[in-house]
C-alpha cells in the first residue's frame, strides 16, 4: 500500500489550467517532480472519457508509487481501481460513501471549518481536505479563507492526515506545513505552471526544507 498517510503534495490535475496538457500529461510531470499524490479533477468531461485518462493515470501511479485519487466520482474510482476518492460537502456523506468504497479504498473530504472537518473525521474520512487557507480564483467555494490558524486549531483536535488547500504557493507553503498541516495540494501554482516537473520539485523542496526544521 502507498504510504499516503504522510502525504506532502497532492498536485490536482484540472481541466481549465491545463494549458493544452492532457491530464495524463500534467500527472507524468507532477510524478516525475516528486507529487506524492494525484487528484483527478473534470467537471466536464464525460465519463467514458474520464474512465480512460483515471485508468492510465491510476496505471502511472502504481508504478510510481504515488497515491491516486478521483475527485467527486466514486464510481470513476472504483472502475479505474484508483487508490480512493475525494468527496466536497454536497457529494454522497462519508458514511454512504464508505458503504460503497469498502475499508480499503482512501476516502477524502473538502471542508471548510474545524466543525465540518470534526463531522467528517467523525463519518470516517480517512484525511481531511481544509480550505481554502488563502484567497483562490480556481475555485468559488463560496467561503471566506480560513487562514493557518484553522490548521492549527484542527491538528490540536484531529489525528488523521490535514490536507491544506487554496492559494497554496511557494510563498507560503512552508507555512502551511509549519502550521501542522500533513501535506499540501496545489493546483494553478504548478497546473498553471510553464515546467509542471521543475515547479512540483521547487515545492517539494521547500517542504522538505520545513521538516527538517522541525
Ligand atoms: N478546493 P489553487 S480550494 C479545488 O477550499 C479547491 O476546498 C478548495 O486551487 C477548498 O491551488 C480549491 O489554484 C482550489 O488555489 C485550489
Amino acid at each position: 500500500m502507498i504510504p499516503w498517510k504522510t502525504c506532502r503534495l497532492c498536485i490536482i490535475t484540472d481541466r481549465e489550467l491545463r494549458r493544452g496538457r492532457s491530464h495524463l500529461d500534467s500527472a507524468v510531470q507532477a510524478v516525475q517532480g516528486g507529487a506524492s499524490m494525484i487528484q483527478l479533477r473534470d467537471k466536464v468531461a464525460g465519463p467514458r472519457q474520464l474512465l480512460r485518462e483515471a485508468r492510465q493515470i491510476a496505471q502511472l501511479c502504481r508504478e510510481r508509487g504515488v497515491c491516486f485519487i478521483v475527485n467527486d466520482r466514486l464510481d470513476l474510482a472504483l472502475a479505474a481501481d484508483a487508490d480512493g476518492v475525494h468527496l466536497g460537502q454536497d457529494d454522497l456523506p462519508p458514511r454512504n460513501a464508505r458503504a460503497l468504497l469498502g475499508a480499503d479504498k482512501i476516502l477524502g473530504v473538502s471542508t471548510h471549518s474545524i466543525e465540518q472537518a470534526l463531522r467528517a473525521a467523525e463519518q470516517g474520512a480517512d484525511y481531511l481536505g481544509i480550505g481554502p487557507v488563502f484567497a483562490t480564483v480556481t475555485k468559488a467555494t463560496g467561503y471566506e479563507p480560513v487562514g493557518c490558524d484553522t490548521i492549527r486549531q484542527l491538528r490540536a483536535r484531529i489525528d488523521i492526515p490535514i490536507v491544506a488547500i487554496g492559494g497554496i504557493r511557494l510563498s507560503n507553503v512552508g507555512e502551511v506545513i509549519q502550521s501542522g498541516a500533513t501535506g499540501v495540494a496545489v493546483i494553478s501554482a504548478i497546473v498553471g505552471a510553464d515546467d509542471i516537473t521543475a515547479t512540483t520539485r521547487a515545492f517539494v523542496t521547500a517542504i522538505q526544507q520545513v521538516e527538517q526544521g522541525r
